[in-house]
């Protein structure tokens, strides 16, 4: 019996060389230690046994299952670290490799001109409003000077909700809005950018809908020269110090003297091309005094305080200074046109 224990672990010990996976390692330990194993089968018979015989063929049958049962778990051992290093293996990450570059976006330019002329303008101390996209008669119109019927509501066809509601045609109404807030008791500076709608038929530089900025400034004592100096301090920075200023005079209901700006054509210098249509200039804003019945409606008193106004288009300004040729191409969301502009 001795020696068919010592044939068991032989045997056993020697297909554990040739095993190389769990599975068969699992079925081993069955063929050997289960219930129907080869060592079992061989202690069923030591019954047959003398007393003498049996502690002695017992130590060996123990020694011959710690023997097996170290060897399975050594090789146990051997094959979880195999297979760990085979999966770290393929799993592992060359990070030599090129990455995959990650498409970087960037703000739309117009959104960059707006911000740009906001820097501005804060720098210069003025505060950023909003105001309501629809918005009611009196403000755009009414509290602008423009009664009902009056004729000059003809420069701005609009996009009419209800009788008293509509989209707005200009940011001009939160000057109205700010002036109340302020109600007539201390002076002011603010600029409100957003959007604006007008029923007018879109080409190359005109869209029904588009953006402006209005600015504002009450205060006592605010001069036309004030306005002058603050157009001419926005245009050099917009445009660049070799750029001149002139000032049209012009017509709104709400500014008194009212005027228009050009910028010296950034093509010819004023000299006269086909951007400036030969003039030598181009337009980019509106611009005047408050009119005294807008203080006055506004809770001003025109006697104590005074002020300047001005409303520009940022996609006239995003043309000329980054030589857009048509308004709509900042609407299309073309990627080829937004995408040059990343960087500027
Ligand atoms: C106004 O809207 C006045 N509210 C501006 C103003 C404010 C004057 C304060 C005085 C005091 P105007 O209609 O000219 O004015 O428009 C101002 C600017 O908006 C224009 O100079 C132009 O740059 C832009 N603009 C006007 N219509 C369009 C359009 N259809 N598409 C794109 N830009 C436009």
């Amino acid at each position: 019996m001795q020696e068919e224990l010592k044939a068991i672990q032989e045997e056993a010990l020697a297909t554990l060389e040739q095993i190389n996976d769990m599975k068969e390692l699992q079925a081993l330990k069955v063929a050997y230690l289960g219930k129907k194993g080869s060592l079992t089968q061989v202690l069923r018979g030591m019954g047959k046994l003398s007393p003498e015989e049996r502690p002695v063929v017992g130590e060996i049958v123990n020694q011959v299952r710690e023997a097996i049962t170290k060897a399975i778990d050594e090789k146990s051992d051997l094959l979880e670290k195999a297979a760990l290093e085979e999966k770290l293996k393929e799993e592992s990450i060359d990070v030599t490799l090129p990455g995959r570059p990650v498409k970087v976006g960037g703000p739309h330019l117009l959104t960059k001109v707006i911000e740009e002329i906001e820097d501005l303008f804060i720098g210069m101390g003025y505060e950023v409003r909003e105001g309501p996209e629809v918005e009611t008669d009196y403000f755009n119109f009414e509290a602008l000077n423009l009664p009902k019927n009056h004729p000059a509501r003809d420069m701005q066809d609009s996009f009419y909700i209800t009788n008293e509601l509509l989209l707005r045609t200009h940011t001009s109404p939160v000057q109205a809005r700010t002036m109340r807030e302020y109600k007539g008791e201390k002076g002011f500076k603010m600029i409100c950018p957003g959007k604006v709608y007008r029923r007018d038929t879109d080409d190359a530089t005109h869209s029904h809908q588009f953006t402006q900025i209005e600015g504002l400034y009450v205060d006592k004592d605010v001069k036309m020269s004030d306005l002058k100096g603050v157009l001419n301090i926005f245009a050099k920075k917009m445009f660049g110090e070799d750029r001149n200023i002139r000032l049209r005079p012009s017509f709104f209901p709400f500014t008194e003297p009212s005027v228009e700006m050009d910028i010296s054509c950034k093509v010819c210098h004023g000299e006269g091309c086909s951007v400036c249509k030969g003039t030598g200039w181009i337009e980019i804003l509106g611009a005047g005094m408050v009119h005294p019945n807008v203080l006055e409606m506004g809770g001003y008193d025109p006697k104590v305080y005074s002020g300047f106004a001005f409303g520009m288009g940022p996609e006239r300004i995003a043309m000329l200074k980054y030589g857009v040729s048509d308004i709509r191409q900042f609407y299309l969301n073309d990627n080829r046109f937004l995408k040059q502009f990343h960087q500027a």
